[in-house]
């Protein structure tokens, strides 16, 4: 096993290697560009007519001091009301797609599919229509952090119920809008859905190790019985694609001791929710499980923590998927944590359950305004490789990619660096490596409200003047530069981190 392991690394960094040599800067023809954002983000007019709270909503309103400035998404960059100033936006970007959520209470007011907002529905629909006007596709993620908060208060993701919910609730959305949308995603990065939500990090603020790995079942079969619904019911009308956007640094062991606590990591922070779906065996990571089972016992639990899936949920699970969706912005070097040393619960900088700590390599520090952000392009065409090498010559698509500073600079130079490094480590991967990346999600179109760090991050190719009741948008130097690379399909399109 270990030998299997090494042996692994070892391929994948000689074949990347050689075929580093071969580089080239056009993207095939058929290769998409887009830029993302999430609703809670930016959309505001959180209690708009009939919407209901989502768990944002809830826990800003009731802990504010969540977030280092003590903002919320109460208003935001105020999409809800100047969504086509963003499909202006997008349009004059000439990117292909823009990938967006939907706000689930604002389309079903109490989380339930019994009552369905006209105005949500309205909103959504006119977004939709107005993107394909544009000529822009729309990539519609089902959810992206926003449960209602009425579930929540039922359990939420930790209720085996919640994938009736979560199915009932993609069934209407399906039924609205198929005939418009191609792509879908279900579940926008699993694993803060389920670990630093029962962490007491982020909504619904918890604290509750069980409830991660509960979680972490439920939303698997969340995720695939909203793909069956739409396979049975809407594909062979529509013939469009679903998937699930997961999130995965690029993980490499610390020192040559370190691969066993690398593999487990690797596991437990992303395999865990792509194993099931992409695998031929289908299940849990065999490791992983067997890790939880055995934790689970010297913990004195009856039965694992992490809860077994019957043989029909595997097959359910297996193959749910139209092409691998991928958010990764970073990378982290592990080791295996010191005896009482102390590091986060689950976090950027270790993951307390399987005794794992996460730094970085000097030579990736950043300029950027947050410390998790560390910049290793190479790290994201080593995961495309590794995606490949474990589940086979499937479609990528990388849903999420985007660099954030603290000053908000309309001369962006550093994101367009960002952009460029990680865009010719995708073009190599491409080229070079022959993985089947079909397209490209920059994050994001607009700064706009960035979870617990409120609005003193930007991740924006677009600054928003929050001071502003009007909020308005401005092009920063990336949006020019984003604008010309999806146009010419290609990175050879002059020098943008000249001062202009
Ligand atoms: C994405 O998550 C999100 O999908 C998007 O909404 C967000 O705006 C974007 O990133 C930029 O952050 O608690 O130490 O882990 C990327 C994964 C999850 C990585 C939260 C950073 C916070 C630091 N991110 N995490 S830590």
């Amino acid at each position: 096993m270990k030998l299997g392991i090494a042996v692994g690394y070892l391929i994948v960094d000689r074949l990347l290697s050689l075929a580093g040599q071969i580089a080239c800067q056009s993207f095939p023809p058929e290769f998409r560009f887009g830029v993302a954002t999430s609703s809670y983000q930016i959309e505001g007019a959180w209690n708009k007519k009939i919407k209901g709270e989502n768990i944002w909503d809830h826990l800003l309103h009731t802990r504010p001091e969540f977030v280092a400035d003590r903002s919320n998404g109460d208003v935001a960059c105020d999409s809800y009301h100047l969504w086509e100033q963003d499909l202006d936006l997008i349009a004059e970007m000439g990117v292909d797609f823009y990938r967006f959520s939907i706000n689930w209470p604002r389309l079903l007011p109490n989380g339930f599919a019994n009552k369905i907002s006209a105005d949500g529905r309205r909103y959504y629909g006119d977004l939709i229509s107005g993107l394909r006007a544009r000529g822009i596709a729309p990539v519609v993620t089902l959810y992206h952090w926003e449960l209602p908060q009425s579930l929540q208060d039922l359990g939420g993701w930790a209720n085996p119920l919640s994938v009736e919910w979560f199915a009932d609730y993609a069934r209407v959305v399906f039924s609205l809008y198929a005939d418009q949308v191609d792509t879908w995603l279900t579940i926008n990065e699993a694993i803060y859905v389920c670990e630093p939500s029962y962490r007491d990090i982020v909504a619904p603020g918890l604290v509750n190790e069980v409830g991660a790995l509960l979680c972490s079942k439920y939303i698997l079969l969340a995720h695939a019985a909203a793909y069956r619904i739409y396979e049975e019911e809407f594909k062979p009308k529509y013939g469009g694609e679903v998937s699930i956007a997961n999130h995965e640094f690029w993980f490499e062991p610390k020192t040559d001791e370190d691969l066993d606590i690398t593999v487990l990591a690797r596991d437990y922070a992303f395999t865990r929710f792509s194993y099931p779906i992409y695998s031929a065996e289908g299940g849990w990571p065999p490791l992983l499980e067997a890790f939880m089972e055995e934790k689970s016992k010297s913990e004195g639990y009856p039965r694992s923590k992490l809860p077994a899936f019957t043989p029909e949920e595997i097959e359910l699970v297996k193959g749910s998927y139209d092409f691998f969706g991928l958010n990764h912005y970073s990378s982290r070097t592990v080791r295996a944590a010191l005896p009482g040393e102390e590091y986060g619960a689950f976090s950027a900088d270790g993951f307390d359950e399987i005794g794992a700590i996460l730094e970085s390599r000097p030579e990736w520090a950043s300029e950027s305004g947050q410390d998790w952000l560390t910049v290793h392009p190479e790290g994201i065409r080593n995961l495309l490789n590794r995606i490949k090498q474990q589940y086979g010559d499937i479609k990528i698509m990388i849903t999420e990619n985007g660099f954030t500073d603290l000053d908000g600079d309309l001369n962006d130079i550093g994101r367009i660096e960002y952009f460029e490094s990680y865009l010719e480590q995708v073009l190599l991967a491409i080229n070079g490596d022959k993985v089947n990346v079909v397209g490209y999600t920059a994050w994001s179109l607009l700064d706009n409200f960035e979870w617990t760090s409120g609005y003193q991050s930007h991740f924006g190719m677009h600054a928003v003047d929050f001071s502003d009741p009007r909020r308005p948008r401005t092009p920063k130097a990336s949006a020019r530069y984003f604008k010309s690379v999806a146009r010419a399909r290609s990175l050879d399109v002059g020098n943008f981190t000249a001062a202009n």
